[in-house]
């Protein structure tokens, strides 16, 4: 399975090259963002908490992420693979991952980080949104929360990886298609 982590800071371009890369590579896509969003929308017991740390730009506690991510792990299992995409965002959650997958004999093959500068990413959030529906794209405070909470505790991350020898960094400014491009040749290098 070619089980990819699609890195990046709020705005980096995460959501919009994972549905091209779910295409090209025929694989599930699985991001915490909408996973989240969709529990909001079906008004569980734990909606509302949700709601309220998405909105203010936190993070959801890693224990209730990881029980969504290995529910999706499971019905995946033989799949052609992976994008996870917007987990792992704490050093807990990647360890969770790990964990998980080695349970299934599966491994990260690769982790592909997006880099864009921060007046870029705030540019780009509020742009979304005045059409996006999200409370968290509207408010210049929350977008600049969640890239200071993405410094904090995500950035840690492109270390982690790196030890492993599995960091693949992509320059996340230009065209959809010319980073996509990027995207795929850094793909090369994952390792199934
Ligand atoms: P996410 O849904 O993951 O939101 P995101 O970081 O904003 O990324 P997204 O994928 O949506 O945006 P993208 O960069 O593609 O998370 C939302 C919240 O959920 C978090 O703040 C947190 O509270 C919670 N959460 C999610 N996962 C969690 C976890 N694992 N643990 C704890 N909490 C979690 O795109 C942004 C915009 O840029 C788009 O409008 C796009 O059109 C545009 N864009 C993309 N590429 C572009 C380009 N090349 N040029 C110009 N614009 C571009």
């Amino acid at each position: 399975m070619l089980n990819i982590v699609l890195f990046g800071a709020p705005g980096a371009g995460k959501g919009t090259q994972a549905d091209k890369l779910v295409e090209k590579y025929d694989l599930v896509h699985l991001s915490t963002g909408d996973m989240l969003r969709s529990e909001v929308a079906r008004q569980s017991a734990r909606s509302a908490a949700i709601k309220q740390l998405i909105d203010k730009g936190q993070l959801v506690p890693d224990s209730m992420v990881a029980e969504m991510v290995a529910e999706k792990i499971g019905e995946h299992r033989h799949s052609n693979g992976i994008i996870f995409d917007g987990f792992p965002r704490t050093i807990p959650q990647a360890e969770m991952l790990d964990a998980m997958l080695a349970e299934q004999g599966l491994h990260v093959c690769g982790m592909v980080a997006l880099n864009a500068p921060e007046d870029e990413l705030v540019r780009r959030l509020l742009e979304r949104g005045k059409y996006s529906g999200r409370d968290d794209d509207r408010d210049d405070d929350v977008v600049r929360r969640r890239i200071a909470v993405y410094h904090e505790k995500t950035a840690p991350l492109m270390d982690y990886y790196k030890a492993q020898a599995k960091y693949l960094p992509v320059v996340g400014v230009g065209g959809i298609d010319e980073i996509f491009a990027n995207l795929c040749a850094a793909i090369k290098h994952c390792k199934p």
